[in-house]
């Protein structure tokens, strides 16, 4: 089944308000793309910003504390996001799962707290290299998916991004061939968890997605769109990525 394509920048812990200048240009684009999605996570603070200076552009963040409020130092709930009138938050990307030890139970707790607070949670799951050379890396996302996927998850409320540790900001990707078994697996392990909803949740791509390589993965099968970090921190990269998804 042909789903309809999101393409979503991370822009991670970068940017500053001179960043936003970039929006009006990814907007532009995103205008011009009808048929896909098109948004920007940016860091928590530049978030009311980014919705103030590109309204039409859907905004995320890039992570959420499980709980709705309490004395929580420091930490920025899914009500919190929705209130600033956020549409995504990224849960589990494999650097908040290393530099925060954050485990598929943390990641699925967060999800809730997206769904709850009747945002889209983009759900990162992904292998090392220690792992795929080990010939782990189906194991390891499915049981990442088992233990994180949320089981309320549905097509309006759940993306997942397969992201590949060792080719996060290295420059390499996986060969197509690999991108097509990951992402079939995945689609299986959604349909084992969600039922009927699993043909319909998304599967993004993520992990050195440029706009040279990005015609190429996103016709890959299972393939329905790309989180994008260092390529969508200017118009200039991100935007020939939305173009060669369209
Ligand atoms: C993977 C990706 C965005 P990059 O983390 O989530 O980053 O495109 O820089 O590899």
């Amino acid at each position: 089944m042909a789903l309809r394509k999101l393409v979503a920048g991370n822009w991670k812990m970068n940017g500053t308000r001179a960043a936003l200048a970039e929006l009006g240009a990814i907007a532009d684009a995103a205008a011009g793309a009808p048929s896909l999605d098109v948004a920007i996570c940016p860091p928590f603070t530049l978030i009311d910003a980014a919705i103030a200076q590109a309204p039409s552009l859907p905004i995320g963040a890039q992570d959420c504390h499980h709980a709705e409020k309490g004395a929580h130092t420091g930490c920025i709930s899914a009500t919190m996001i929705a209130d600033l009138g956020a549409t995504y938050v990224i849960v589990g990307h494999s650097e908040r799962r290393a530099d925060q030890s954050e485990t598929d139970a943390d990641v699925q707790t967060k999800a809730w707290a997206v769904l709850a607070a009747g945002l889209t949670a983009i759900l990162c799951v992904g292998e090392t290299e220690a792992e795929r050379d080990a010939g782990k890396a189906g194991m390891v996302v499915s049981g990442q998916m088992q233990g994180s996927v949320p089981p309320a998850g549905t097509a309006d409320n759940l993306v997942i991004a397969y992201e590949p540790v060792w080719a996060i900001g290295t420059g390499r990707t996986p060969s197509v061939r690999d991108v097509a078994e990951m992402h079939g697996l995945i689609r299986a392990k959604l349909d084992e968890l969600l039922g009927e909803e699993g043909p319909r949740v998304r599967i993004l791509y993520g992990g050195s997605v440029k706009p040279d390589n990005a015609a190429e993965l996103m016709a890959v099968p299972n393939v329905d769109g790309a989180l994008v970090g260092g390529a969508s921190l200017t118009a200039a990269l991100f935007v020939p990525i939305i173009e060669a998804t369209a």
